[in-house]
């Protein structure tokens, strides 16, 4: 199967995939244990590189009133059809154009893998007429991204005047190779490198490319939005620019306290002290904060917390030099609690309080540590 499917002989990577369908299930039916732990998942796999490469991996959930005929919800633009039938099925593939009419695409191939060009013009259902042995009717939109640009997450941090690494994984939407060239649109102050040459996104597989956003110095800390381009897909990267930082965790030499503590079991000191294993928790309060006296005042580049699962799903990082005014540093208004990193450039730092808007939980606030970084010198 993988080899017929690797030499581009769909009728013969069909019928091995129809095999191995039944091989498999005599196999569940006897007693003998064959590779056990092995050869189920190598199975598993090569049944998903068919299916993803063939186009079964795309079909459209269920076909309306169990004939041969698949309806869209709109006119659409077809690239084109692949239908998979048992070998020997006879049949005809045909289009409805907007009036209401049948256009023939073509008939079943013998071997029972069949592709056809969609032709021109909008249709709005597809179908085989003639053959009771479709397995499966994958239609093909032209008017669709022809390839699919998928990015680890849609912001990432990036120090100014360092680089950053991301892949970009494109995948093929089409029954072919898709060719085309990764552009992108950055904003002042980023470079972005991609490979400069055509890129060729294998049928039915993915392809990583390395994408690099470097900060030039003396970029201003905010949020930049670089624009990824490949196919007919657009992707935004979110790229948070943040100073670079040096030196210890300046909060564990500070003095931490809080706008209350759930139990003494679990005081504010718990979530500067080192630790891994003990925490701070607040009672059950929205406005509840936890905040630390540095020993100096710094220029503070990055806040890193770490949540246990009470967290709240909204808050914010404040500064101080006097404790008394304070500015916000940073904002949070999506939190998933677990590690956050919070990139900033504050100059005159000696308080640093984290202050909870919303909680994410029924309980309070917990946080089992609280890292302070200066900016790198
Ligand atoms: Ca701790």
């Amino acid at each position: 199967m993988l080899r017929a499917r690797r030499s581009g002989d769909a009728a013969a990577a069909w019928t091995a995939y129809l095999r191995l369908d039944e091989g498999r299930k005599l196999l569940d039916a006897s007693r003998v244990t064959v590779g056990e732990g092995v050869l189920d998942p190598f199975l598993d796999r090569a049944r998903k590189t068919y299916e993803s490469w063939s186009g079964i991996g795309h079909e459209p959930p269920a076909r309306s009133g169990g004939d041969s005929t698949l309806r869209f919800p709109r006119a659409r633009a077809l690239d084109s059809v692949t239908v998979l039938a048992e070998p020997g099925t006879k049949g005809t593939v045909e289009v409805r154009t907007p009036d209401g009419g049948w256009r023939r695409l073509g008939t079943l191939s013998a071997g029972g893998a069949t592709e056809l060009p969609g032709g021109d013009g909008r249709v709005d259902a597809v179908r085989v007429t003639g053959g009771t042995g479709v397995r499966h009717l994958v239609p093909w939109f032209a008017d669709a991204p022809a390839a699919s640009l998928e990015l680890p997450g849609a912001r990432t941090d990036a120090d100014i005047g360092g680089t950053r690494r991301v892949t970009a994984t494109l995948g093929s939407l089409r029954p072919a190779d898709v060719r085309g060239t990764l552009t992108v649109d950055a904003p002042e102050g980023l470079t972005v490198r991609v490979p400069k040459n055509a890129l060729t996104v294998p049928r039915g597989s993915s392809l990583e490319v390395p994408v690099e956003v470097t900060v030039r110095p003396g970029t201003p800390v905010r949020s930049y939005d670089v624009r990824l381009a490949f196919a007919g897909t657009t992707r935004t990267l979110t790229v948070h620019a943040v100073p670079r930082t040096a030196g210890p965790d300046l909060a564990r030499a500070g003095r931490a306290s809080s706008s209350a503590d759930e139990t003494p079991g679990f005081p504010a000191p718990a979530a500067n002290d080192g630790d891994p294993d003990t925490r701070w928790s607040s009672p059950v309060d929205d406005d509840a904060w936890w905040q630390v006296e540095l020993e100096h005042p710094v220029r503070l580049g990055k806040v890193a917390l770490h949540w246990q699962d009470a967290h709240p799903s909204a808050y914010r990082v404040e500064v101080s030099a006097d404790g008394r005014t304070w500015r916000t540093a940073a904002t949070v208004r999506d939190s998933r609690g677990g590690r956050e990193t919070l990139g900033m450039d504050e100059p005159g730092v000696r308080h640093l309080r984290v202050r909870g808007e919303q909680r994410a939980t029924p309980y309070g606030y917990s946080l089992w540590s609280v890292e302070a970084y200066a900016v790198a010198r």
